[in-house]
């Protein structure tokens, strides 16, 4: 970690409550921790420094609070979390900050900023972006500026004071995994307080959890090998099941979700955290993502001793020829994986998408036939969005396609942000939506969820889930 400043100051890390920008703040169904910004606000803490965490997007903070808070706490650094949809609420909740005190340091960070970190920085009220993993250089912020010291010399960020963006030295991804904190579950509200998706795991006693960083495949859509670099770096199994331990005994967490872009990736790692997971006895039941290429029917097996009950496959098309064009697996594999994943009693989820740029009405129809013909479980249909840092996003908008940067329309359960070549903004629309009912009404997967619906939760998350799909 960096180095200790003498005395510490006071920071106060934020994820922005959705629709601060509009002035009408609203809670979202489901939620998860931001385990990015508790990452940031651990290794801060370790640093130092005194930290004070507002999970503004997951409790619908309003504005009035968020201002209660600041001046209550009175912090010198507020840190602020954006994925793109959430981006003109960070700015919002920055200029929040200023109003409350024009010397508070605003510090942004996350996907939407590691994408566009010029752009963030020079946005009125924020004076630092910080590029990708957070842990180093929040904690490096917070020194100088205990210490006076130049932000010029800390390498990842792009400084936006004084309205001159000035970008600083470039920072090497971090290889050790293992030496940062565990995310400050202590800061975030409880794990009863959130409200995982369905497929992720059960409301009660749930977190997220992630076990390593970066993904080599680069799909077209798919913005984690921008953020977190090409090559796998892989937490330790010992770290990552001392995690599941402590989140079981200090917070009776029994329900996990490996948010990972490939769980599983690492045959080796996966072996020893299943084996240690049943040494210890861990009573804990687990989802995870997986790359269809990647699982065999012997890693399947371990996961299932170890509590996986379900694993969700990125599967997205059903033309083939799109399938190599974006990046993912052939048929077959998708196809053998799910099969396998089935026998070994595990859950297959895939996830789907529609508007890629080479989309016809005909690719359309081949994606919702290939999510019928392979024995998933359950599916879920959203629209492509080409989120700045991906491949789709570079094809878009040099082909002058693209309709709006209103970043909070950006978001793959609404509307198309692009004229497509192909198909009308309704004919994608309604594609998500018939999709949805061609996979599900059908006798076999009807009776396979109605003996999931084992609770009030459940039973409550299947009639929002519906009410969506046939609004
Ligand atoms: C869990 C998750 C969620 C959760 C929680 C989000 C959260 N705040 O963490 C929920 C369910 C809310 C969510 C929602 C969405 N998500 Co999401 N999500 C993830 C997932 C699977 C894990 C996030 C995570 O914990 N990563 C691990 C940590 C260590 O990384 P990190 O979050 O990026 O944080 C690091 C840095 O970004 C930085 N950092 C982060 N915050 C801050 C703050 C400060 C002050 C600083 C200095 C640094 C900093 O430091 C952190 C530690 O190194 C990622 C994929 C992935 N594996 O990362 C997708 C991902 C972040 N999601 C993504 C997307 C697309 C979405 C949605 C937009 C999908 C949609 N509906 O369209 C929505 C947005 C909802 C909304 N309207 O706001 C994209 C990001 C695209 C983008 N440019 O925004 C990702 C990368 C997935 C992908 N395959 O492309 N998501
Ligand atoms: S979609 Fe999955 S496999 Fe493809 S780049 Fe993203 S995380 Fe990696």
């Amino acid at each position: 970690m960096s180095g200790n400043a003498d005395k510490g100051c006071k920071v106060l890390l934020f994820t922005p409550p959705r629709g601060l920008f509009k002035g009408a703040v609203e809670r979202p169904w489901n939620t998860t921790q931001p385990l990015g910004l508790a990452y940031v606000a651990a290794a801060v803490r370790a640093a130092g420094h005194e930290v004070q965490v507002v999970d503004g997007y997951s409790l619908g903070t309003p504005a009035a609070r968020i201002r209660e808070r600041i001046e209550s706490f009175n912090p010198r650094v507020v840190g602020i979390s954006a994925l793109t949809p959430q981006w003109h609420d960070a700015e919002a909740l920055a200029a929040l900050a200023k109003s409350v005190d024009e010397n508070i340091l605003t510090v942004v960070g996350g996907p939407h900023v590691t994408a566009l970190p010029a752009q963030a920085a020079a946005s009125p009220d924020v004076d630092v972006a910080v590029i990708g993993e957070g842990e180093l250089p929040a904690a490096e912020v917070c020194d100088a500026v205990v210490t006076g010291g130049d932000l010029g010399r800390i390498p990842g960020l792009v400084l936006g004071q004084g309205g001159e963006v000035r970008a600083t030295a470039p920072r090497q991804a971090l290889e050790d995994l293992d030496s940062l904190p565990f995310p400050a579950h202590d800061l975030l509200p409880e794990p009863s307080f959130y409200n995982p998706f369905l497929n992720w795991g059960k409301k009660g006693n749930f977190s997220s959890i992630v076990s390593g960083r970066g993904c080599p495949y680069g799909c077209s859509f798919c913005d984690v090998t921008t953020q977190q670099g090409k090559r796998y770096r892989l937490r330790s199994a010992r770290n990552v099941v001392d995690e599941l331990s402590w989140l079981n005994s200090a917070f009776g967490v029994t329900s996990f979700s490996f948010r990972d872009p490939s769980m599983i990736c690492g045959r080796n790692r996966l072996r020893e955290m299943c084996s240690l997971i049943q040494e210890r006895s861990l009573d804990i039941a687990w989802t995870c993502n997986s790359r269809a290429s990647e699982v065999d029917p012997e890693m399947l097996t371990w996961a299932k001793k170890a509590g996986c009950w379900q694993m969700q496959f990125g599967i997205e098309v059903g033309n083939p020829e799109l399938l190599k064009k974006i990046k993912k697996t052939t048929r077959e594999k998708i196809a053998t994986a799910v099969g396998n994943t089935r026998r070994a009693g595990i859950s297959p989820h895939g996830y789907f998408l529609f508007g890629f740029m080479e989309e016809t009405p005909e690719t359309v129809e081949q994606t919702i036939d290939f999510a019928r013909q392979l024995d998933l479980d359950s599916a879920g249909f959203g629209m492509m969005v080409p989120f700045p840092g991906t491949d789709e996003w570079e094809k878009f908008r040099a082909a002058g396609l693209l309709l709006t940067e209103d970043w909070w329309r950006y978001d793959i359960m609404g509307e198309p942000v692009y004229r497509h070549q192909n198909l009308s903004s309704e004919e994608l629309f309604q594609a998500t939506r018939r999709a949805y009912r061609r996979f599900y009404f059908r006798p076999r997967i009807i009776a396979r969820h109605l003996r999931k619906l084992n609770s009030w939760w459940a039973l409550r998350e299947y009639v929002h889930a519906a009410r969506r799909v046939f609004r």
